[in-house]
């Protein structure tokens, strides 16, 4: 029996402004791609200083909260959401430790950032998370349920 799309796990994933300016789109997606995550929404926008305050509420206390959000709105971001078994978790282990000096190599942070303010990607750190962020970023018609001819061969 084959699993059905709506049973498994979905996480926000955002491509920061460094890491879009620094022409690193193909490379993040194709990480997250040839694992065997499905991209079941994308686009790219600007957020507003407001909308990114919103996305990084939880951190508000934080001395870098406004450096932070004045970052996330300065320039285009690219706004995912992927699915899969285990994706929240493991899509934290692609992306790596927050700050790229103790990130691992083989990591996204780990071989493309060094900066703990510029670490390219953001990625949702729970599943509480995982659906406000999703929410946030996305109406519910933005999200494609599809059957991709892999998923029979990758669970
Ligand atoms: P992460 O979930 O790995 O993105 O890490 P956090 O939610 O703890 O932090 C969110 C963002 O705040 C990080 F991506 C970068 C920034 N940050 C700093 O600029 N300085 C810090 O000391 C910690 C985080």
């Amino acid at each position: 029996q084959q699993l059905q799309a709506a049973e498994l796990e979905r996480t926000f994933i955002a491509i920061k402004p460094d890491g879009v300016q620094r022409g690193l789109i193909s490379e993040i997606i194709s990480r997250f791609e040839k694992k065997g995550f499905k991209l079941v929404a994308i686009k790219i926008m600007i957020p507003s200083k407001d909308f990114a305050q919103k996305h990084y509420h939880d951190l508000k206390e934080r001395p870098f909260f406004n450096g932070l959000c004045d970052f996330l709105s300065s320039g285009p971001v690219v706004a995912m959401v992927w699915e899969g078994e285990g994706v929240i978790k493991y899509g934290r282990k692609l992306i790596g430790a927050t700050d790229p000096q103790k990130s691992e190599p083989g990591t996204i942070r780990g071989d493309l950032a060094v900066g703990v303010g510029r670490n390219i990607i953001h990625g949702s750190d729970g599943s509480e998370t995982a659906k406000d962020e999703i929410a946030l970023w996305f109406t519910p018609w933005e999200l494609v349920s599809y059957t991709s001819n892999a998923e029979k061969w990758i669970y």
